[in-house]
């Protein structure tokens, strides 16, 4: 059987109690490997890795090209094994497998895009009026902790640990519990591509003791962290007590819109992705859909149809595009939403849950729902859509905006100047239009509400993974 140790200075190790959890495999519901079960011990062993390696190690005190340069040859090595980092993801939390693959692509490019950005977004001056000149400078800020969750494995976890190690800094990533594999491989990965020992160290283990102990370890500088909005409180509430920083991306219910306008063939089609893609397993996740009156009907029936085609199956199985949830848990938290739709008047017109003993809830499509039923207002986190229909532009906006979250909507019409009136309407940190999940790095990735606090992606993670720093220099006299 698999074993995913910590590492810790560059070495793969056991828990110093030995400690080990189950891996299951949802698609099969077997164990399919271990994992070390970290404890505080284990996670101050990490943060004194990390912090030894930003006080005293060559990774913050090399020049930026060079840093870059290792961050590459990290990503070469992850281009050479994506096999083994999707097949790692999918086994573990049921991906289909091209999803893992295209994952595995967005984190190499996490990584790489990270890698230039630094070396290349250093500072800023400024020639001031009064005979001086002024330049800023992000230096590194120290130890980040990072706490990634099931959903996203690897490409979630890149996306904090490549913006911190890129800036200079030295880096704790804890996996979710439900997911360690393609975490713990990349930090195989970085350690035989020779990253200096506490660069990068992987701490397995449960939210406590392992993530709680490293969000209160006073050695700890910045606190990165995605999951859902209950545990982000505590998280910031834990760094507060040393004052750390954190950035916390949180739950969603994203708003997809469609208006009568809309192109039906592509709004169809990423109302699917949006919902089904991961088995909705998606902060960004289209789970509450606005149809409006004239084209409802022919998007339902389209919509359905479509969401019927999915084939569902084995992950690791050529042509699977939609499997089971991650976890037992997870299964049961989804099946319970699911039993409440009919129960509180709602109409399934597609989906429900597998009767054959798998963890498989089918792509689900219902309406009917009141606006503060709670399969409606609370994140499902799973293959499950919510439509309501609406007549016109102000109330799509007020439904949309109904929300305590604001992470992300859709909106889908061919009219121009509504899309950019509603798009500057909506409450959320991501509006797409006429589109869905496409990501330029350089802009900010957050959410307002419950989906979270601060911004990530180019400037804003240099400004969240950094110490900026004035220095004024007199020129005349
Ligand atoms: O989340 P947790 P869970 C939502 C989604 C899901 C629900 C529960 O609705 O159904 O959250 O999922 C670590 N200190 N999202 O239980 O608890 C934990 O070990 C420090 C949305 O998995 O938030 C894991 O690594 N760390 C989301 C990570 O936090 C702690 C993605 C997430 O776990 C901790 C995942 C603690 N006290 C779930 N407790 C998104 N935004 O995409 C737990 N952890």
């Amino acid at each position: 059987m698999e074993f995913f140790g910590h590492i810790i200075d560059g070495v793969e190790v056991e828990s110093l109690d030995g400690g080990r959890f189950d891996v299951y495999n949802p698609w099969t519901r077997e164990v399919w490997a271990q994992a070390a079960e970290g404890g505080a011990q284990d996670a101050r062993r990490a943060v004194a890795s990390a912090r030894t390696a930003f006080d005293s190690g060559p990774w913050p005190r090399m020049g930026r090209t060079e840093r870059a340069r290792w961050i590459h040859k990290l990503a070469d090595r992850m281009e050479e094994k994506v096999d083994e980092l999707a097949g790692y993801d999918s086994t573990n939390m049921a991906k289909p497998l091209e999803q893992a693959k295209h994952d595995v692509a967005r984190s190499v490019w996490n990584f790489r895009f990270f890698a230039d950005h630094q070396r290349d977004h250093c500072g800023e001056v400024f020639p001031m009026d009064s005979g001086h000149h002024c330049y800023s400078e992000f230096g590194p800020a120290g130890v980040v902790a990072a706490i990634s969750p099931w959903n996203f494995p690897l490409m979630m976890a890149s996306w904090k640990i490549a913006p911190a190690i890129a800036w200079g800094n030295t880096c704790i990533i804890k996996p979710s519990e439900d997911t360690p594999a393609s975490v713990t491989h990349l930090g195989r990965l970085a350690a035989e591509v020779g990253f200096p020992p506490g660069v990068l160290n992987v701490l397995n283990g449960h939210g406590a003791p392992a993530g709680s102990s490293l969000t209160a370890d006073w050695d700890v500088d910045r606190v990165t962290f995605t999951g859902s909005s209950t545990t982000g409180k505590a998280v910031m509430a834990s760094a507060a007590t040393h004052l750390a920083p954190v950035s916390l991306e949180l739950g969603g219910k994203g708003a997809n819109i469609v208006f009568d306008d809309a192109d039906l063939d592509n709004a169809v089609y990423w109302a699917v992705e949006a919902i089904f893609r991961n088995a909705g397993q998606i902060c960004l996740a289209g789970s509450r859909l606005f149809v409006q009156d004239g084209i409802y009907d022919e998007f339902m029936k389209r919509f359905v149809a479509k969401a019927e085609e999915l084939q569902i199956g084995d992950p690791l199985a050529p042509g699977t595009k939609f499997s089971a949830l991650s976890s037992r848990k997870h299964f049961d938290k989804v099946t319970g939403y699911v039993a409440q739709i009919e129960e509180l008047g709602g109409h399934i017109y597609t989906g429900g849950v597998a009767t054959d003993g798998s963890w498989v809830v089918r792509p689900t499509v219902a309406d009917g729902l009141a606006l503060d039923a709670a399969p409606y207002c609370e994140e499902i986190f799973g293959p499950v859509c919510i439509v309501n229909r609406f007549t016109d532009e102000a109330e799509a906006v007020r439904m949309a905006n109904d929300t305590r979250y604001g992470l992300n909507a859709m909106l889908f019409t061919e009219n121009l100047s509504r899309a950019h009136r509603v798009s500057s309407q909506l409450r959320a940190g991501t509006v797409w239009v006429n589109c869905f999940f496409i990501r330029d790095l350089r802009t900010p990735f957050g959410g307002v509400g419950d989906s979270g606090v601060g911004r990530e992606g180019g400037n804003f993670s240099r400004e969240f993974f950094t110490e900026p720093k004035a220095v004024v220099m007199q020129i005349t006299r």
